[in-house]
């Protein structure tokens, strides 16, 4: 019998690198559509794959809509990926963020109460959660101190996961995943800004990369190995939190200087600061100790960070060069 899955957020970076993940594994994959004004699908289009998954109209933040979306798919596996994920958006829409990344998770939670608690639930969790956190290196028994709206709505959404398993015996998992980059990144956040930035100078599109702070250190992978890291969590006989990451901590500097490299130019030579680019409120080191999902799952990144730097730096390239 063919197993089907629902994913929201399908059109996002992660969803559209879950989906195809899914179809090689033989799952018949339905995604929720949020009605925008413009196209969302061109990360499903560039993976090849807009036309092998079903499309059901919904929005997190409406309840029947996803009660809908389960009577239709009837899936055994949900993966909640929609979210306002942009975490200096948060600062400027708090309650949308909330209602998006926070209540939109829990509206996820209570359909699958209503229609099938059987159905086995992912939740995108994030590193942003453990913020300014005393650990150096965190893992599932580090404490929570989210800096940002998006990380507080993110820590609800984590805690409603746990707390619908415990009261409600939902297979519901959370995965706490670190940053995770790819050629299919949204252009906001720095890792792609960065090398669509080197992309555009290269080929004299641009002079200059404004950054803000290039301190802030993260955990950077690739999303198309931590797509799986998702996949064998619902695979679990018992649903369980774990976090998600290399192990390998690098500043936003660090980042620019390697993508700069990567295209035979020194980044001190472009790079400027513009303090508008601050966030209020900074979430100074991320580091993950994923030795949990090494053990239990088998999972392990098999992507390096100067791998994925070159991968996304080749890309935008070809973006800008016309041959993509
Ligand atoms: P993206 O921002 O690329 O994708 C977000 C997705 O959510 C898009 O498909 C978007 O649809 C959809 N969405 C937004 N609002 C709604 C809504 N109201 N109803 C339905 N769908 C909606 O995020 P990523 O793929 O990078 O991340 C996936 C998830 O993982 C997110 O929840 C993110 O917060 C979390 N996360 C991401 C990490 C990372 O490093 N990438 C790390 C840890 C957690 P549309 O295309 O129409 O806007
Ligand atoms: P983050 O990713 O906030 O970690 O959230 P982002 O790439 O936006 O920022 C990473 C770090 O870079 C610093 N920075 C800049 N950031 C952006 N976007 N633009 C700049 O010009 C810039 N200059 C410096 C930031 O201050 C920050 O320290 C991502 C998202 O995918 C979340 O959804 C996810 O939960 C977390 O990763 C884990």
């Amino acid at each position: 019998m063919i197993s089907h899955v629902l994913i929201t957020g399908i059109t996002g970076q992660d969803g559209a690198y879950l989906a195809k993940l899914l179809l090689e594994k033989g799952y018949q994959v339905y995604g929720l559509l949020a009605r925008r004004s413009t196209d969302t699908l061109w990360r499903l289009r560039y993976l090849d794959i807009a036309d092998r998954v079903h499309l059901i109209d919904g929005d997190l933040t409406d309840l029947s809509s996803l009660i809908r979306a389960l009577e239709k798919s009837q899936p055994s596996e949900v993966y909640n990926l929609a979210s306002q994920s942009f975490v200096a958006t948060s600062w400027e829409q708090p309650l949308l963020t909330a209602q998006m990344t926070g209540l939109g998770a829990l509206h996820v939670l209570e359909a699958i109460r209503l229609i099938n608690p059987k159905i086995r639930f992912y939740q995108a969790s994030s590193s942003e959660m453990f913020g300014l956190s005393a650990d150096k290196i965190q893992n599932e028994r580090t404490l929570f101190h989210p800096r940002s709206p998006y990380g507080v709505s993110k820590l609800f959404a984590h805690w409603a996961t746990i707390n619908y398993r415990e009261s409600f015996g939902i297979h519901a998992s959370s995965g706490i995943l670190f940053n995770h980059e790819s050629p299919l990144r949204g252009i906001e956040f720095v890792s792609r800004k960065i090398t669509d930035g080197v992309a555009q100078i290269k080929v004299g599109k641009a002079k200059k990369l404004f950054l803000g702070n290039l301190e802030a250190k993260r955990d950077w992978g690739f999303a198309g190995d931590y797509v799986q890291a998702m996949w064998l969590m619902t695979q679990q006989s018992q649903p369980a939190d774990y976090v998600v990451g290399t192990g390998r901590s690098a500043s936003v500097g660090d980042f620019a200087q390697m993508a700069f490299a990567t295209a035979g130019m020194d980044h001190r030579e472009y790079v400027q600061i513009d303090p508008s680019l601050l966030r209020l409120a900074e979430v100074p080191h991320l580091e993950c100790d994923a030795s949990l999902a090494r053990d239990k799952l088998g999972w392990k990144p098999k992507t390096s960070l100067e791998e994925l730097v070159k991968m996304m730096v080749e890309a935008d390239l070809k973006r800008w060069t016309g041959t993509a």
